[in-house]
């Protein structure tokens, strides 16, 4: 089963060498940018060697779903720049604010609404200090983090936000990543079903990313101990087209997903151009848009990127 739903995307390498190095750069430096916020309250880019005055006295913060989260960001960007697309990101694990907030940071976006955090040496020991810091920021992606429009402190309810988002937005494709933990609760779990209302001429697009890192905190998750015959069964039943990306080794995980994202976005674009094509009224219902990707094993790379 594994090979019939992956075999579509067991393409050539996509990226070139020079590009593959570039998204894993950007992707190591947010991996780095997040876990300094929730570690480091100086000594910023580790100059000196790390002391116990560096290290915050209280830590909050998830660090294992980030690298996941900056993993999809990073190539959602690398799609972005490459055709010219309107994406919003939606992160379903709210805890992992530290990455989406370091990845508005690398873009050069929190420096612009923070003029206080700049892309510097003092901007990053304020920028790794307010993290979930009396008078700072909190520890999940919030109002305050650029672009956000989805809070992710309570779980359930970012693929109802992403939909909502796709609704009437025709030019906007709306990347949902939803925590394999967040699935089992009752919104989001009805939630798969909203792809029933989307129409592919006057609607945006919603792609779906289910983040299958097997544990909700320290307990397994029930989508995480799934066969993959029955996973895949379970979302095509809902009317999406699962794939999957799975593995532990960099490299071969970056060309995998990036192979993906092209295939999915190249999906998206002629099911819209089809529909638009057709010039279909709103009032006739025409096959709801749907698609389905799905991380996994981004678990065993951060336990492999922990250690
Ligand atoms: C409704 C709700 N219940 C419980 C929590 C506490 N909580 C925070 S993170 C988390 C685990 C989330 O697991 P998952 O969705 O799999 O995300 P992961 O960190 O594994 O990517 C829980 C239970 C919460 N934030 N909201
Ligand atoms: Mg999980």
């Amino acid at each position: 089963m594994q090979e019939e739903v992956t075999v579509r995307t067991k393409r050539a390498a996509v990226m070139n060498g020079q590009e593959l190095s570039r998204v894993d750069a950007y992707w190591r430096a947010a991996n780095y940018l997040s876990i300094g916020q929730i570690y480091l309250l100086d000594n910023p880019l580790l100059q000196e060697p790390l002391k116990p005055e560096h290290i915050k006295p209280r830590l909050l913060g998830h660090w294992g779903t980030t690298p996941g989260l900056n993993f999809i960001y990073v190539h959602l960007n690398r799609i972005i720049k490459a055709r010219d697309l309107n994406v919003i990101y939606i992160c379903g694990p709210g805890h992992g604010g530290p990455g989406m907030v370091a990845n508005t940071y690398l873009e050069g976006t929190y420096s612009e609404i923070y003029p206080s955090i700049q892309q510097d040496l003092d901007g990053m020991r304020r920028l790794f200090k307010q993290f979930s810091f009396p008078g700072g920021i909190p520890s999940h992606a919030a109002p305050e983090t650029p672009g956000s429009i989805h809070e992710g402190g309570e779980l359930g309810y970012c693929l109802a936000h992403a939909y909502g988002a796709a609704f009437d937005n025709p030019h906007l494709i709306v990347a949902c990543v939803v925590g394999d933990g967040e699935a089992e609760t009752g919104p989001l779990a009805a939630s798969w079903h909203c792809n029933t209302f989307l129409n592919p001429a006057s609607d945006g697009a919603v792609l779906p990313i289910l983040h299958l890192n097997g544990y909700k905190i320290a307990t397994p998750t029930i989508l995480g101990r799934m066969p993959d015959e029955e996973l895949v069964g379970l979302f095509r039943g809902y009317g999406y087209k699962p794939f999957m990306v799975a593995g532990s080794e960099p490299t071969s995980m970056h060309q995998r997903m990036a192979a993906v994202v092209d295939e999915v976005t190249e999906d998206i674009l002629s099911i819209q151009r089809q529909a638009r094509n057709r010039a279909v009224g709103r009032n006739r219902f025409i096959a709801p848009f749907r698609r389905q990707a799905s991380v996994d094993g981004v678990g065993q790379l951060v336990a492999g990127m922990a250690q």
